[in-house]
């Protein structure tokens, strides 16, 4: 396959793409402007190690010195998480700049499915999506994550949408695009630190051979748009949704109060949360991150076994 001519697959990444071996992409914007550093690089390197021991190849996609990277090294790992968010937050709208002026970007989850579809990789596991913002219905505030998916044929595991977002119009926009949300294990949308949202999912699936006969049949048919696999944090690491619900309306209203706006108005809040739940929210968003990888490489293994 001829591979576009800024995209740089490691080594390790492209003998498992040439050999039709199973490979599961992984954002950096998550490691540069999720997490704080070092649990960031610690958390990164250990989603690898997880994707790995479940039978799939990890690469984690970046842009270093204008170049798209599908699996970084470890030194680019530490580079981005110790860089934090000194690093370009890159979104589509971001990547021909940063390609022609050969800069360093961290991949959004709409970067990532751009770099993972371009080098022929098929999923993709992150901890959570943009959405639709509370009261977008002035600010416009749409995450450019919901276009990509209706566009770019790349499954996205998540676990689910944080109430940082409103739920209900996250839903309705992946409805409209033709986006399918899918509920693993339940029927209800989890909502990232908790297991339920009270909202529900499009289908239920119950299998990671069930979620790549579904994925496999999507791609075959040419539906041209991803998939959002939502997968509920483990029970034992889910929050009081009494507790993680103050510290969200907490940081929207700092958020607001400082006229927070554009791209930087989810590192913000991600951060906000995590400082008014003392670091419990870290614990359980690590957590299901590796959560996330585990059912990734495994319905990567499916897909191509
Ligand atoms: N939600 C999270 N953690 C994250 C992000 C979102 O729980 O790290 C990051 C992802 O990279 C996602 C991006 O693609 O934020 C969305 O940013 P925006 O809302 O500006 O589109
Ligand atoms: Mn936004």
């Amino acid at each position: 396959m001829e591979l576009n001519k800024y995209l740089d697959l490691s080594p390790e990444v492209a003998q498992a793409l040439a050999a039709g071996k199973p490979v599961v992409a992984l954002e950096s914007t998550i490691i540069s402007h999720g997490m704080p550093y070092p649990q960031n690089v610690e958390t990164a390197l250990q989603v690898e190690e997880i994707i790995r021991e479940n039978g799939a190849v990890p690469a984690t996609i970046c842009i270093i010195g204008g170049r798209l990277k599908a699996g970084c090294t470890r030194e680019e790992i530490e580079y981005l998480g110790k860089a934090g968010p000194k690093v370009t937050k890159a979104s589509r709208r971001d990547l021909a700049m940063l390609v022609s002026r050969k800069m360093d970007g961290a991949t959004t989850v709409t970067t990532t499915m751009i770099i993972a579809h371009m080098a022929g990789i098929k999923v993709f596991a992150t901890g959570g999506i943009g959405g639709v913002h509370r009261g977008a219905e002035t600010t416009m505030d749409i995450s450019a994550d919901l276009e990509e998916l209706a566009h770019t044929p790349v499954m996205v595991v998540c676990a689910g949408a944080k109430s940082i977002l409103d739920l209900g119009l996250t839903l309705e926009y992946l409805e409209t695009h033709g986006v399918p949300v899918i509920g693993y294990g339940t029927e209800e949308l989890p909502a990232f630190y908790t297991r339920k949202s009270g909202f529900g999912v499009d289908y239920r699936v119950d299998s990671p051979e069930e979620l790549a006969r579904f994925f496999n049949t999507s791609l075959e048919l040419g539906m041209g748009a991803g998939i959002l696999v939502t997968n509920p944090i483990p029970e034992e690491y889910s929050m009081d949704p009494n507790i993680i619900n103050k510290a969200i309306d907490e940081a929207l209203a700092q958020a607001k109060a400082q006229g927070i706006h554009g791209k930087e108005t989810t590192p913000f809040l991600l951060a906000k949360v995590k400082d008014l739940t003392g670091g419990d929210s870290l614990d359980s968003n690590i957590q299901l991150v590796f959560n996330n990888a585990r059912l990734a490489a495994r319905t990567a293994a499916a897909m191509v076994g």
